[in-house]
Order: structure tokens, then C-alpha cells, then sequence
């Protein structure tokens, strides 16, 4: 063997100066890249915009309707959806800014135009996707459903990720919908499996008396990994995370937004017929957000405090 004395460069233990500045540099590009990242998956898989904190939540929504008679809900809150085409379940309604109006004894009225000629029918749809959700707390609101062949009124929540993962990934939760007959009230969640199918959740239940007849309250309430719905004071729907079939995923630990619509005709109800009267009305006297921490002992279906 032959001891060779090998000759290395000098190596300095520290990087040179320049060296070091660019790792440092790289470093800091490294780590902003991975927030933006982490942050862009938030925005995508929940909808909630970076930095905003998850709007909602804290916020205490409570809207009476008041206003006078004509005027539109209040545009901070609430966005009228217009038009036809369907809406993805062949709906013959066109939704109009008409339809959807306060009607200056405190209450919001969606009205649903089936003309007698057979011509388009006419109704309404509102949103607060955009403006106000929420992810965890108690949502109630007062309903007079209507009632008559090919009508589908419904008070339901949508995943605010509704925009980029689209549906069923964003979830829907629906709260309350009533085909045709207010007999029975039907309850549905709906989630992804996979990335385009979905599981469903489904729940029927026969009322005392038509729901039609008189207002009632009708209540979400989300918590993590679970959703319950309610009739006034009666639970109707108590749902876990467990409950949900196998690869299904759960969804709802994430901000949702509040939709009522007054649909006619489509593949579930089916079409008016001559029974179906020429004008009827989805007539909503509140709606009220209290957010998990000040639920205490409020009774499921209980009416806010009046007055002020
Ligand atoms: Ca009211």
C-alpha cells in the first residue's frame, strides 16, 4: 500500500459569504412557497378565503325581515340567484329578482308563478354564498312551506367550496324540502365518494298536520363530525361522521352558506299539473345563527327574544 498524501482543496467550515446568502434566500422562498400552498389547499377544499379567519362563525346573524312592502332582503346578507335552465335537475322554473321580495309585515316571500297557458313558471331563489356562512353553531328559520303538485320549496346549505371542488365534494346539507305535499318533510345529506360520486343520507318523516298550514321552525345544527336537523322541537335527522357509508367522506366540518328556493317541476317532484295553484308562497318570518358557544340551554326550536 502505498501511502499517498492526497491533497484536498482547503474547505472553510463555513460557506463562503455568497453561498450562504443564496441558501438563506432559497430557504425563504421554500418556506413562503409552502405556506401559499398549504393556504391554497385551505382556500380550495374549504372555500374560506386566506386570512379572513373563516367568515361568519363569530358573527351573530339574525335577520326579521323587516322593510317595507316590495323591497329586496338586505343585499349585505343575501344575493338573489336568477334564471333558467334547469338547475341541474330540469327544473321548469325561471328564478327572477321579482319573486323575492319582503312583504312589509316582517316577512320574506319567495312566490312561485305557475301560469294557467302552460308558459314558464316563475320563483325565486336566494343566497348568502359569498356574503355570510358559517361552520359550526345552531341555524334556524321560521317557514310557511307551500304546498301544491311540481313545487319544491327547500331551506338547505351549501359547502362555500362550491365554487372550486364543485358538487357533491362541497357537501349539501338540506335542512328542509317538501315535494309537492307537506305531509311529510324530507331531510338529506349529500357528500363525496371518490371524485365524483356521492353518498346520500336520506330521511322521511310524516308530520301531525300539513307544515303548509302554519309556520314552523326549522333547525341545522353542525358541530364537529356531526349535523342534526330539527321540526320545531322534534329532532328528525342526528347524523355522524361514523354514519356515513364507507369510502363516502365527510364534509361538513367546513364553512356552509344558506340557500332558500322555491323550485317547480324537475326530475323529483315532477310537473305541475292543473291542481297546482297559479301563485303560492314560501313565506320565511326569520332566520337566526347562534354560534356552538351560546346555544347553553336554548331549547332546539325555540323563536329568538322579540322586540328591538
Ligand atoms: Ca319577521
Amino acid at each position: 500500500m502505498n501511502a499517498t498524501t492526497v491533497s484536498r482543496p482547503a474547505v472553510s467550515p463555513q460557506p463562503p459569504r455568497r453561498t450562504r446568502g443564496r441558501w438563506l434566500l432559497l430557504a425563504a422562498v421554500a418556506v413562503v412557497a409552502a405556506i401559499a400552498v398549504v393556504l391554497g389547499v385551505q382556500w380550495w377544499t374549504t372555500g374560506v378565503p386566506p386570512f379572513t379567519g373563516g367568515y361568519g362563525d363569530r358573527d351573530i346573524l339574525f335577520d326579521d325581515f323587516d322593510g317595507p312592502a316590495g323591497a329586496a332582503p338586505d343585499r349585505n346578507v343575501w344575493s338573489i340567484q336568477t334564471g333558467a335552465g334547469g338547475w341541474g335537475n330540469e327544473e321548469l322554473q325561471e328564478y327572477t329578482e321579482e319573486a323575492v321580495e319582503l312583504d312589509g309585515e316582517g316577512n320574506l316571500v319567495i312566490t312561485a308563478t305557475v301560469p294557467a297557458d302552460g308558459s314558464t313558471p316563475t320563483s325565486g331563489r336566494l343566497t348568502t354564498h359569498d356574503k355570510w356562512s358559517f361552520t359550526y353553531g345552531r341555524l334556524s328559520a321560521r317557514i310557511q312551506l307551500p304546498e301544491g303538485q311540481g313545487l319544491l320549496p327547500a331551506f338547505w346549505l351549501l359547502g362555500d367550496s362550491i365554487d372550486t371542488v364543485g358538487w357533491p365534494a362541497a357537501g349539501e346539507i338540506d335542512v328542509v324540502e317538501t315535494p309537492n305535499d307537506t305531509s311529510r318533510s324530507v331531510h338529506h345529506l349529500h357528500g363525496p365518494t371518490g371524485r365524483t360520486d356521492r353518498w346520500s343520507i336520506n330521511e322521511g318523516v310524516n308530520m301531525p298536520a300539513p307544515l303548509a298550514d302554519d309556520f314552523h321552525v326549522y333547525t341545522v345544527e353542525k358541530h364537529p363530525g356531526r349535523v342534526i336537523l330539527a321540526v320545531d322541537d322534534r329532532i328528525v335527522m342526528d347524523v355522524e361522521e361514523w354514519d356515513v357509508p364507507l369510502p363516502g367522506r365527510w364534509v361538513f366540518d367546513a364553512p356552509t352558506h344558506v340557500l332558500f328556493s322555491l323550485a317547480v317541476g324537475g326530475v323529483w317532484p315532477g310537473s305541475p299539473d292543473a291542481t297546482t295553484p297559479t301563485e303560492t308562497r314560501m313565506v320565511i318570518d326569520w332566520i337566526m345563527y347562534l354560534p356552538e358557544d351560546q346555544i347553553g340551554d336554548v331549547p332546539i326550536g325555540a323563536s329568538p327574544p322579540k322586540g328591538g
